[in-house]
């Protein structure tokens, strides 16, 4: 019998204005909606030493500080979630960065807009890569 495919698990994050908003509910949903199972889920307040580290890839960035001010400015729902080629399925689900270009039906085509703002505000985080994932999971759930 052949071996059954190893699950796959991503980082998930709904960022403050996600919180803000009222749509951590509704992210959940398209989740759970689309056959992806929650591992775990808490909302937390991260501090700068986490987000920093969170978002290395994009040290040195102009937007890098505002993006960390902003991800402290609030709550965040961090998730960690399971299933067959789930990094890839969730970065579909939540569709492109830019939430003005991001395709009707996605998270952050549906719920996100351009508020004019320097910063890029969209919803929602999602792992890039099985490395960033095993990264990022070890940093926001070090228990798991
Ligand atoms: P992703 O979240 O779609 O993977 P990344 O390129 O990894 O996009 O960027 C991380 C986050 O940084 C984005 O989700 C967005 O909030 C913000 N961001 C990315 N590029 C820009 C930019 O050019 N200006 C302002 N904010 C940006």
């Amino acid at each position: 019998m052949a071996d059954a495919p190893l699950p796959q698990r991503t980082l998930v994050l709904v960022k403050p204005d996600g919180v803000r908003r009222g749509h951590v509910g509704e992210v959940l949903r398209r989740i759970e909606a689309k056959g992806y199972t929650l591992v775990a889920a808490e909302l937390r307040r991260a501090d700068e030493a986490l987000l920093a580290e969170h978002y290395a890839e994009h040290a040195g960035k102009p937007f890098v500080q505002a993006l960390i001010d902003f991800m402290r400015s609030g709550p965040v729902l961090a998730a960690v979630v399971e299933g067959h080629r789930v990094i890839e399925g969730f970065r579909s689900l939540a569709g492109a960065t830019d939430p003005t270009v991001a395709a009707p039906g996605t998270i952050r085509g549906d719920l996100a807009r351009d508020w004019g703002t320097k910063l890029i505000e969209n919803i929602v985080h999602g792992s890039d890569g099985e490395e960033s994932a095993a990264r990022e999971i070890g940093l926001w759930f070090p228990a798991l």
